[in-house]
């Protein structure tokens, strides 16, 4: 890592006109929070750059980097590697990559590494000197985004230490679970909670959600409610495998579909086999397919892993002395959503690094929730009309993750 810092610190700084920062399409808050991230470490060294994405989202204001130079004579290219899929991609431009996305070889000068879970984990490695608490938090909001707030079976000692590193560098927890989980007001929350009721058991442990364009139309459900649901759908307890597919709404015939999955199912293997990509756990395709003619595919797909893998999974976990040790802090912070502290994350990351299990402890707090838990959740949300007063667990963690004052 001491070398590839070196190596991306001495090609960056060769620039002379100025850095442009660019990342993938519809970017998610791991490519919003590396763009963000280093402009704020371009900015305090200083080196001119400006950033170029194709949407901020709910991203903060406040968290985007202002902007020092017109003109480039390099792009850092963060969280892909693939020029088709970046957004404002120039050809012919000096290229340095950044990503941690698996590729088997990329053209241009780059840091490539999967191992890592998140590219804004990445970053805050190469650039550990230059951190400040902006693009520490901005960090932050990345590599919890890309590990379900360090729940997902990609959490390991070194993405704790990473998460540690950022708050001893002025990382703000809340801030960043915000930008992590942000739920856009009620408006976001209702139509969130209209997807969550779609939501069905497709074989014991495999959950679908399903979004055909008139409904896209019809509700306005967008790209960001369609993420969020699925990230939600991961809280229950015993799922293995969880689908959601939607239907582009412009586009005829286009649908995009997500996966992610928990030991044995691998989601990569299902986005491959539709020309998709992504991470072992978490893949996604777009396909030039009508929704129905795709799940049809997917179904098929999935049913010639069922029964072996659903019987696996559906097998209670077992838990070393240590998982529960570490389930302990998931619980006591209701999954990292509340009270988290240096502490606490130091605690965790010593069990860790003697071989508890980040995904299975968590797992633990989930184990009571179920796909009728989701739905409970759906028709509170939908039938109290706020979210103020919150009883069970799924709905506490549900309203903090819902920002009142969200422009999206
Ligand atoms: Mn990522």
């Amino acid at each position: 890592m001491k070398m590839d810092s070196k190596k991306i610190l001495k090609e960056i700084t060769k620039s002379r006109k100025g850095i442009k920062i660019v990342t993938h399409e519809r970017p998610d808050v791991d490519a919003l929070g590396s763009v963000a991230g280093m402009g704020w470490i371009l900015h305090s060294m200083p080196m001119p750059f400006f950033t170029c994405v194709e949407t901020w989202l709910s991203f903060h204001p406040d968290l985007r980097p202002p902007s020092s130079a017109s003109a480039c004579d390099m792009q850092l290219v963060l969280d892909v590697s693939d020029p088709n899929r970046t957004y404002g991609f120039d050809t012919g431009l000096h290229t340095v990559v950044i990503d941690h996305h698996p590729v088997d070889k990329v053209p241009f000068f780059s840091v490539v590494d999967p191992a890592c879970c998140a590219t804004s984990a990445l970053l805050s490695e190469l650039f550990s000197d230059y951190l400040d608490d902006r693009s520490s938090t901005c960090f932050l909001a990345g590599v919890l985004a890309d590990t379900g707030v360090l729940s997902y079976s990609n959490v390991d000692e070194r993405a704790l230490r990473d998460a540690i590193r950022l708050i001893q560098c002025g990382a703000k927890w809340e801030i960043a679970y915000g930008e992590a989980t942000k739920i856009c007001g009620m408006e976001q929350a209702k139509h969130i909670a209209q997807l969550l009721r779609r939501v069905y058991e497709y074989k014991p442990g495999v959950f679908v959600l399903t979004v055909p364009k008139e409904d896209r139309v019809k509700f306005g459900f967008t790209d960001a409610d369609c993420s969020s649901a699925l990230s939600i759908m991961q809280w229950i307890g015993k799922g293995c495998l969880f689908i959601s597919a939607r239907e582009n709404n412009n586009q005829a015939q286009i649908t995009n579909i997500s996966f992610r999955s928990r030991y044995p199912f691998e989601a990569i293997k299902y986005a491959k086999a539709f020309g998709g990509g992504g991470h072992r756990m978490a893949a996604a395709a777009k396909v030039s397919m009508g929704l129905g003619e795709v799940m049809e595919e997917v179904l098929a797909l999935v049913d010639t892993d069922v029964p072996a893998f659903t019987q696996e999974c559906n097998e209670p976990p077992q838990l070393s002395e240590l998982d529960l040790q570490l389930s302990q802090a998931y619980a006591e912070s209701e999954l990292l959503s509340v009270n988290v502290s240096e502490d606490l994350l130091e605690g965790m990351s010593q069990l860790i690094s003697k071989g508890a299990n980040a995904e299975r402890a968590a797992m633990k707090v989930r184990e009571d929730i179920t796909l009728e838990s989701l739905h409970e959740l759906a028709d509170w949300i939908n039938g109290s009309g706020d979210v103020s007063n919150p009883r069970t667990l799924v709905q506490r963690i549900f309203a903090r993750q819902v920002d009142p004052s969200c422009q999206s």
